[in-house]
């Protein structure tokens, strides 16, 4: 009897270990959502790779944040001499890997015995300056654990161990920190066991391509192969987990290249499980110990991007069943947007419960203007979802077109100038790039004025440029909307080139070509140099390989 009643109580807490205890409860489905999510969770598929070179650190006020690597020789010592002779090495792993460490070490000579622990540390590292730079006082604005150093002690010898944390990173540097001065070893192994989700090939390009958007695109799908885990997270070494907007860019590039359309379909139905009780979509997910959300955590320019982003996801797979199911989380975010506007149709910025809005990562960019674009934008693409689901007689959505056109209205009653010819955002009245990029995005100026609001934009050195990829995107996207191709062709080659000329084997979070060190934490080794949600090149090099193929 007792082993029953345990066994029931295991069952139970494994049933709710797998799908987790908070679900929404605005969503009457939200359980059977998870339990969705779990059944398309995808496979991870592993490599063994081992360290091509063994390179050393060159300080350089040329190089990107001041550091670059050279070439020191072959991997060889590192099995073959004490380690004493060296004790500190660096090794390059030839690209950047997400996966975990192992390594062995041996005596360095017959009847050597170690008498005393030996203490190394690891550090792992995507480019050059994070081996390089000191860390303390550590001052960045997210946790210290982020960077990648790992000190062990071994007790013995021989000995085998895994990292227990999953690294990512291109460089590995071993630092000796501790041994008896009547013992050395050499190491025996190194392996690193890489993973990802990917396992189709992405298309290969033209031969008529530029090289240097070859190499962007090489770079964009290593980005994009690296983040694709098993959800689509934002960056493999930081901070590791589901955004909404990065999940949808991962998603456009996924569907111009790798199609693992189950990836997506799992992120959707996690985040749409996970919505709080009011039925708004956290921002952001963890996997571990179990999915959950962060909680509390709510960007509310992310929940409409969920609607784009479940709206792309159908035409790419036809997958009306989970449309469908997702449907109300659609209509929730586009109620809850709009319950932040004003009776005049404007974003209320100060209007309670404020909003984190994201759209950049760039200090005193004004969101005002965006966040109005934006959401006009987000009726369209929903209101087009709903023609596609047969839902346009829904009596809230019947209303979205007019509501459209209404904040297109009050968007250029209130921000447009019309003299200058450009959208003015917040009460200092901004000029940025992303004003008139979500402006075009959402139809509220023509061709012709976005057009000209593109140009004098980008010819006012005052104007407020962007700080990251993740809004160099949608400058791209409305550059080609109004059909600037070359100005959209050079700023891909420009800002994208502009990594991969520095080095970059893998995109990075923030990149702003006037300063290296830029860092919205306040220190730019926490950065991630592997960033999801810069990968988007090989997006549209695919997609219109009339401008970046030809
Ligand atoms: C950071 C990451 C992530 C982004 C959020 C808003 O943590 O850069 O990609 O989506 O911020």
């Amino acid at each position: 009897m007792r082993n029953i009643l345990l066994s029931a109580v295991c069952a139970l807490f494994l049933q709710s270990a797998q799908v987790g205890a908070q679900t929404s409860a605005y969503f009457k489905d939200s359980k059977e959502w998870l339990q969705k999510a779990e059944t398309c969770r995808p496979e991870l598929s592993y490599q063994s790779v081992t360290p091509l070179r063994l390179i050393r650190s060159v300080a350089d006020k040329q190089a990107f944040q001041g550091w670059r690597m050279e070439d020191a020789g072959s991997p060889d010592p590192l099995y073959t001499e004490p380690f004493k002779k060296h004790p500190s090495i660096t090794l390059d792993f030839g690209n950047h890997y997400t996966g975990f460490l192992t390594f062995s070490i041996k005596p360095a000579a017959e009847r050597m015995a170690a008498d005393a622990p030996i203490r190394l540390k690891f550090t792992f590292a995507e480019v050059p300056a994070e081996l390089n730079t000191p860390l303390e006082p550590y001052k960045g604005g997210l946790a210290r654990s982020w960077v990648q150093d790992e000190i062990v002690t071994l007790m013995e010898v021989p000995k085998e161990m895994t990292i227990p944390r999953r690294l990512s990173g291109r460089y590995l540097k071993i630092e000796l920190l501790g041994i008896s001065s009547s013992f050395d070893f050499v190491f025996d192994k190194l392996t690193f066991r890489a993973q990802t989700s990917v396992t189709n090939e992405a298309p290969a390009l033209a031969s008529t391509t530029d090289p240097l958007i070859q190499d962007i695109y090489q770079v964009g799908l290593n980005t994009l192969k690296e983040c694709m885990q098993t959800v689509y997270e934002d960056g493999p070494k930081r901070d590791q987990r589901l955004w909404i907007g990065d999940l949808y860019l991962e998603a456009l590039a996924n569907a111009y290249t790798f199609k693992n359309h189950e990836l997506t379909k799992h992120c959707l139905y996690l985040l749409a499980a996970f919505a709080n009780d009011e039925g708004l979509l956290h921002a952001t997910l963890l996997e571990r110990p179990e999915a959950h959300p962060q909680y509390g955590t709510h960007t509310l320019d992310y929940c409409l991007i969920y609607n784009v982003a479940l709206l792309e996801y159908l035409k790419e797979t036809g997958d009306k069943e989970t449309a469908n199911d997702l449907w109300p989380v659609v209509v929730r975010q586009i109620e809850m947007a709009l319950r932040q506007y004003s009776p005049e149709w404007i974003y209320d910025m100060d209007k309670k419960p404020q909003y984190w809005l994201v759209f950049d990562w760039k200090n005193g960019y004004d969101r005002q203007a965006s966040m109005q674009g934006l959401t006009i934008f987000a009726l369209q693409r929903s209101y087009e979802l709903a023609q596609m689901l047969g839902k346009t007689d829904e009596a809230a959505v019947k209303e979205w077109p007019a509501l459209a056109k209404k904040l297109q209205k009050a968007a250029r009653r209130y921000f447009y100038d019309k003299k200058q010819g450009v959208m003015l955002s917040g009460k200092n009245k901004q000029v940025s790039y992303l004003s008139q990029v979500w402006m075009i995005l959402s139809n509220t100026l023509n061709k012709k004025e976005g057009a000209k609001a593109m140009a004098t934009v980008m010819s006012m050195p005052d104007a407020c440029y962007p700080g990251c990829p993740y809004a160099y995107h949608y400058v791209i996207e409305a550059l080609l909307q109004c059909g600037m191709t070359q100005e959209a062709r050079d700023l891909l080659v420009n800002y994208w080139g502009g990594m991969v000329k520095q080095g970059a084997d893998t995109f990075w979070e923030v990149y702003d070509p006037n300063n290296d060190y830029l860092s919205p934490y306040g220190f730019h080794v926490i950065n991630s140099y592997c960033h999801a949600w810069s990968c988007t090149p090989v997006y549209f090099i695919n997609k219109y390989p009339e401008v970046f193929q030809k």
